[in-house]
């Protein structure tokens, strides 16, 4: 009788034991996974207040240009790919920059179409951004993903568009959002704004005229707007 009472109080014992352990052992994975998390946001948050990504199907070897212009009129792209608190992580050309040689003489395809833009900071105003068909090589059109993300305090989302690249030479804006004093977004819209042109011709001249009754950010003037005497002061 003893000794079951002995077995008894040994198998609570246990139990008991099993109890503790299992409570301390879910405890130490909330916390380790609660670490885990706060050191993602805070690698987040020290690399990222935007987050722009472009995507276009991996088995289409068209190359996709990635344009974004910030508040203070500075243009990012694959011929500026660090500009003011911008940054381009690489101009994705579609296949040719996919494919590599090994060590051991290999060549070796990583298959994938993306190029990604980060904000480590944000100025006050409108940011715009585009995408341009620069090269088109597949006889297909192109749908092109941009995905627009805030990053803090919490992922929010921007903007999340497709768009259909056709020919070359294609320039949409996909996005047009406005940073608050309080650093809020405001003002989302797809107002069109020619970036491409603008950056061909402050790095390679002129290589695309603009048409008659643009400004040199490819605007068009507002009606009555006199190009001959832009600021209409008698002469
Ligand atoms: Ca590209
Ligand atoms: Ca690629």
């Amino acid at each position: 009788m003893n000794l079951k009472y002995a077995h008894d109080n040994i198998t609570t014992l246990l139990d008991i034991v099993c109890c503790v352990l299992i409570v301390y052992f879910a405890a130490f994975m909330v916390a380790f996974i609660q670490m885990a998390i706060d050191k993602q946001e805070k690698k987040t948050e020290a690399h990222a207040e935007i987050q722009i990504v472009v995507t276009w199907p991996e088995d289409v070897n068209d190359d996709v240009d990635t344009y974004v212009e910030d508040p203070s009129g500075r243009l990012l792209s694959f011929s500026g790919q660090d500009v003011g608190l911008m940054a381009l992580d690489r101009d994705d050309r579609g296949r040719m920059t996919d494919i590599f040689m090994t060590a051991d003489g290999r060549w070796v395809e990583y298959k994938g179409n993306r190029e990604i833009v980060t904000l480590r900071g944000l100025e006050k105003g409108e940011y715009c951004v585009n995408v341009q068909m620069f090269s088109k090589r597949s006889d297909e059109d192109c749908p092109v993903q941009i995905v627009i993300e805030k990053m803090n305090p919490r992922v929010t989302l921007i903007a999340q568009e497709m768009v259909i690249l056709k020919t070359m030479g294609d320039d949409i804006t996909v996005c047009r959002f406005t940073v608050t004093i309080d650093g809020n977004i405001t003002n989302v819209n797809r107002l069109q704004k020619d970036l491409a042109r603008r950056n061909a011709q402050s790095h390679f001249g002129n290589p695309y005229p603009l048409p008659s009754g643009h400004d040199s950010f490819g605007n068009p003037y507002p009606s009555g707007h006199d190009e001959e005497n832009p600021s209409g002061e008698d002469e």
